[in-house]
């Protein structure tokens, strides 16, 4: 599937939230997904008014809605009208990670309410089929999707051989919420047994640890380049933070002009790609 174009893959997916992903790649020419972790409300919503308008090319949003420190239920107010305004998609990246009653409940509930204003979450795999079933009770209805955290970024990360691919066989068996894989390469047919045939099977790869001027942080983050990572590798959508926003607050024009560049070597390696070049 990852040799046709977004566009052509809409039709592989029942998920409304995999086919409004889709649409709007193909829509803004953009695999760019760009992830906000500061801790100031004022923050986020001036680094979303920084990029999203000018370069109206972002297609994602992803944040972690659980380290802003001045939070209150109206910034989400807030984020929902940006993104009507700008035309993009939220990814709260909340890595659920507990029994199914639990999830819904975090899911649904709570001071954050995730599941009614982000369009994608993401959940680790490791409490098994439960995680998802208590994600899609609340998540399904809405039309929200869902990825499983099949690989990590980071050094030494425990996510690889065969609880990556248990992570692939949960997906299959749930593909009207599960649209894809936080990961660091395709999944296509992993861990799928030779009798099975996965050739008409597309899934989602959302891949962080991207960056083009450097290799890691201190804490075992481990980035490659946008072209390593859509053309060597086969994802689907690059997600960058500090190599957008950098450490220390930037100002606004350098952080659209980060975004600009990452979009544009995002958006060439899928052509690349396509193109077979
Ligand atoms: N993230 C990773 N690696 C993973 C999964 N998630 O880095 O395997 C998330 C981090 C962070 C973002 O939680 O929000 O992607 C990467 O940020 P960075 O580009 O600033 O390193």
């Amino acid at each position: 599937a990852y040799k046709k174009t977004y566009g052509n893959r809409v039709s592989n997916f029942s998920n409304p939230t995999a086919k409004l992903i889709l649409e709007t790649m193909e829509r803004k020419k953009s695999n760019l997904a760009v992830s906000v972790d500061v801790t100031d409300a004022n923050d986020l919503l001036a680094i979303i008014e920084a990029v999203a308008p000018y370069h109206s090319h972002e297609l994602f949003f992803k944040t972690h809605i659980d380290i802003i420190q001045n939070f209150d239920f109206s910034l989400i107010e807030k984020l929902q009208h940006l993104s009507q305004k700008y035309d993009f998609v939220y990814f709260e990246d909340r890595k659920f990670a507990d029994i199914g009653n639990t999830v819904a409940l975090q899911y649904s509930s709570g001071v954050y309410k995730i599941a009614s204003w982000s369009h994608l979450t993401n959940a680790h795999p490791v409490p098994g089929l439960s995680i998802i079933k208590g994600l899609s009770s609340v998540g399904l209805p809405l039309g929200r999707g869902l990825l499983l955290l099949a690989e990590m970024s980071t050094k030494g990360s425990l996510a690889v051989g065969t609880y990556t691919e248990e992570a692939v066989r949960m997906a299959r068996q749930n593909r009207d919420f599960v649209i894809g894989f936080i990961a660091q390469k395709r999944m296509d047919g992993v861990g799928s047994s030779e009798e099975e045939d996965t050739s008409d099977e597309d899934f989602l790869i959302l891949t962080p640890g991207i960056g083009l001027d450097a290799k890691g942080d201190s804490m075992g983050q481990q980035y490659r380049t946008p072209r390593e990572a859509i053309f060597g590798s086969g994802c689907d959508i690059i997600i960058v933070g500090r190599g957008i926003y950098g450490t220390d607050s930037k100002a606004v024009d350098t952080i659209a002009a980060q975004a600009e560049r990452y979009m544009a070597e995002g958006w060439a390696a899928y052509l690349a790609r396509i193109n077979n070049e």
